[in-house]
């Protein structure tokens, strides 16, 4: 009756009008919004499906993050509120792709080959980001979700990240936190006021202000929220607000960082801090302007670089045992990965783009920091380093020292959303880290200089002509490339530079750096002639 039923309902109520093939990619389904009812309606369907093969509760989130305002997309959380387990991303695909009256069959084959037991009883949560759209969207995964007689819960508007915090809270009965937005601000800002009361030296750098672009997103009355549990203890004042701006328009961390200036609305004042979030809050970016005027960036791999150092001193004077890991992809800079390994001591692992790959190598330490270039990144810690830390803060034959910092290393831990990069957690860490250090800008950006970089998209016949191997670092097909890539940038002091079919747009896409910004122009422009 349901495969009847989930046919009915999507030919009355969500119709297949997208003639072209839609995949289910690095982050999800993305396109026009007025061309995805059906796949979202479908993904309610799967969703139901997922939860009942897991026997947990599943998340779908309405957002195409910080693509234009017209597009939308679509997103399924796995049970402790990671990205959607790569195998079934075939079936999202194929569903997505059927016609409406092969929905009941299709449905029915992914429940024998899984091996589903039809008579489960499925728990879906919903959330969505502000765009006109993504209201009538979630509208259509409760219907899925419903067809398939599943608990549909929906949260209405969430970032993402605090989409993904909800599925792990209500699948661990609480051990994560209360699975309602007011926990979510409570769990995190009641760490973070901790953090803040440590003092620090008297002629410490920090000040307790910044400014935060919301992206004309989501990101902004979340943060809002939270500043209410926060107090005093941080001065934010939020910009781009969505209140007049467009999402994403010249502004937000995807701007800043590809554009390498501030975002609309912004006037940079010497010595204060800034800081981007994406439009579905799952992306931070920091910048300040330095005393010589110049706009300086501070990306995922300045704010990864900062928190590892802290977390490493805060492991180091507690004396507890951990090993940790940091993982970038081939865009993190070059001089980030160098002073990570010579400065830090920290090793470092290398994967393809997206946040599935990072996420899956954290998890091969006790503490695994991991962040993209872009912004987007968080701190894994093992159930072991949980266990050490915890008991290191009450264990008597320690120091009153090492127990204080393995209190403090708690803290850090409630503050991070371990499930998936958050902006607003980003945030609170990155100030916690800052105030620690007392640190200003300038100083954390003095860690290490970034190599001057560019990065270029090419429209190409057929951007599948090329695949890439070693963490994307090197084109395999077609033949040849990879040879006069490597030529060119032999010819550059401090060259580096990779091209990679993009996950996201019908682009391939060209990185380089090089020891000037002219030449790491100059650089990516070689290799882009050498992609057609
Ligand atoms: C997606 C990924 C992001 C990656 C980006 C690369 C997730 C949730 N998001 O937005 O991590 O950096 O794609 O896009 O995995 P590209 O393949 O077009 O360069
Ligand atoms: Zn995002």
């Amino acid at each position: 009756a349901v495969y009847t039923k989930a046919v009915n309902v999507g030919k009355e109520k969500h119709p297949r009008i997208l003639d072209e093939r839609i995949a289910y990619g690095t982050a999800g389904f993305r396109k026009r919004a007025d061309t995805l009812d059906h796949v979202i309606y479908r993904m309610g369907l799967l969703a139901a499906l997922r939860s009942m093969h897991k026997k947990a509760c599943i998340g779908v989130m309405i957002t195409a993050s910080h693509n234009p305002e017209e597009d939308n997309g679509v997103k399924l959380v796995d049970p402790m509120g990671e990205m959607l387990e790569s195998s079934w991303e075939s079936y999202a695909t194929n569903l997505a792709n059927v016609n409406d009256d092969d929905l009941g069959s299709t449905l029915k084959t992914i429940i024998q080959q899984v091996g589903i037991d039809p008579e489960v009883k499925g728990h879906v949560v919903v959330g969505r980001d502000t765009r006109p759209s993504s209201e009538s969207l979630s509208k259509a995964i409760c219907d899925g979700a419903e067809v398939m007689v599943a608990d549909v819960q929906d949260y209405d508007l969430l970032s993402t990240p605090q989409l993904h915090y909800m599925v792990r809270c209500i699948n661990t009965q609480g051990a994560y936190g209360e699975p309602t937005e007011d926990g979510f601000y409570s769990k995190l800002s009641s760490a973070f006021s901790k953090l803040m009361q440590k003092v620090r030296e008297p002629s410490a750098g920090y000040v307790a202000s910044l400014t935060v672009d919301g992206a004309n997103g989501i990101g902004a009355p979340k943060m809002k929220e939270m500043m209410k549990h926060i107090g005093t203890i941080l001065n934010v004042r939020i910009v781009n607000d969505g209140s007049t701006g467009k999402l994403n328009h010249q502004c937000g961390a995807d701007f800043v960082k590809v554009q390498q200036m501030p975002p609309q609305g912004v006037m940079l004042s010497p010595g204060h801090r800034y800081a981007s979030f994406d439009g579905d809050a799952d992306r931070i970016v920091y910048y300040f302007q330095d005393n010589a005027g110049h706009f300086r960036l501070l990306d995922g791999d300045k704010i990864a670089t900062l928190v590892a150092g802290y977390l490493k001193t805060l492991v180091s004077a507690s004396g507890i045992e951990l090993n940790m890991g940091l993982v970038q992809t081939a865009y993190a800079n070059g001089s980030s990965t160098k002073y990570i390994t010579e400065k830090l001591l920290v090793p470092v692992a290398c994967v393809p783009t997206g946040v599935k790959h990072l996420h899956h190598q954290a998890l091969c330490y006790d503490i695994g920091v991991y962040f993209e270039a872009n912004g987007h990144g968080t701190v894994l810690f093992s159930d072991t380093a949980m266990q050490k830390i915890e008991a290191a803060g009450s264990d008597e034959s320690l120091t009153a020292e090492q127990r204080e910092s393995a209190v403090c290393l708690k803290n850090v831990v409630d503050v991070i959303n371990q499930t998936v990069g958050d902006a607003i957690s980003d945030l609170l860490l990155v100030e916690t880290v800052l105030h620690a250090n007392g640190w200003n800008a300038q100083q954390w950006n003095a860690a290490y200089t970034d190599l001057p970089n560019r990065q270029l998209k090419v429209k190409v016949a057929d951007r599948s002509a090329i695949s890439t191997a070693d963490a994307e670092r090197k084109a395999v097909r077609p033949e040849g490339l990879q040879a006069a890539v490597d030529a060119t940038v032999a010819k550059y002091f401090s060259g580096r530079s990779f091209v990679r079919p993009s996950g996201t747009e019908d682009v391939v896409r060209v990185y380089a750096e090089a020891d000037t910004q002219t030449h790491a122009d100059q650089l990516a422009h070689e290799v882009s002639l050498l992609v057609f």
